[in-house]
């Protein structure tokens, strides 16, 4: 593969609250950048189709109790299950669209109350973002939206305390955009902010790890 030399994808992350849009906005940056003719996937987190996923997905629904440690590093085994196949996509210069990542299993679970570098320490070696992009939107207006859905932690009081805990995650790399703009507004930032992010991993930005 003649690709792998020059060029790689780039790693590109979505965060928010819960009804933040962030899925809409993944999947139609997907076909975006798909139709423009780049070597795109789209993935998510948890990513529900693995054994670990299937635990943490019967967690979510309230089907099964966990300690919440627990359940903090089965969402960390989660991605790390993921890490090779995600470095070997990156390099053979595949970008990829991710749809939460190492930043929302410290800022849900430290919204519990579990230490902070507790929570990160677990992260420590996975694959750094290229970009981290944050939908942001109050917990009020979010709830607003067409209302949770039954999942564990779709629940106001809870939410505040996960916007707190991304507020102090959050660090001057992050691109932050308004996420009550237009689905259209957003789009459009979006792919600006990837756009030049995928530029600067083709011209040769090297991959690193968490926590940079
Ligand atoms: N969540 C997601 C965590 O608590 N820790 C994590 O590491 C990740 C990736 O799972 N409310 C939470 C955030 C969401 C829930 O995510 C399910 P989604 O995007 O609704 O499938």
């Amino acid at each position: 593969n003649t690709e792998s030399n020059s060029s790689r994808g780039a790693l590109i992350v979505l965060e928010g609250l819960d009804r933040c849009g962030k899925t809409s906005q993944s999947g139609r940056l997907y076909k975006y950048l798909d139709e423009q003719g780049h070597s795109v996937e789209s993935w998510r987190f948890p990513d529900r189709n693995t054994g670990v996923g299937q635990m943490i997905s019967s967690y979510l629904a309230n089907k099964s109790q966990l300690d919440d440690h627990a359940i903090h590093l089965l969402f960390s085994a989660n991605r790390w299950e993921k890490r090779s196949l995600m470095e070997e996509k990156l390099k053979s210069g595949t970008t990829l669209i991710v749809d939460r990542y190492s930043y929302s299993g410290v800022a849900f679970s430290s919204a519990k109350g579990l230490d902070i570098g507790w929570c990160k320490a677990p992260e420590i070696g996975l694959l750094a973002p290229d970009l981290v992009v944050y939908l942001d939107i109050s917990p009020e207006k979010a709830a607003e939206r067409g209302g949770y859905g039954d999942e564990r932690y779709e629940q106001l009081e809870f939410q505040k305390k996960v916007a707190g805990s991304y507020l102090a995650l959050r660090d001057s790399s992050w691109k932050v955009i308004d996420a009550t703009l237009s689905i259209e507004d957003i789009e459009k930032k979006l792919r600006e902010v990837v756009l030049d992010c995928m530029m600067t991993c083709h011209k040769g930005k090297a991959l690193s790890h968490l926590w940079p």
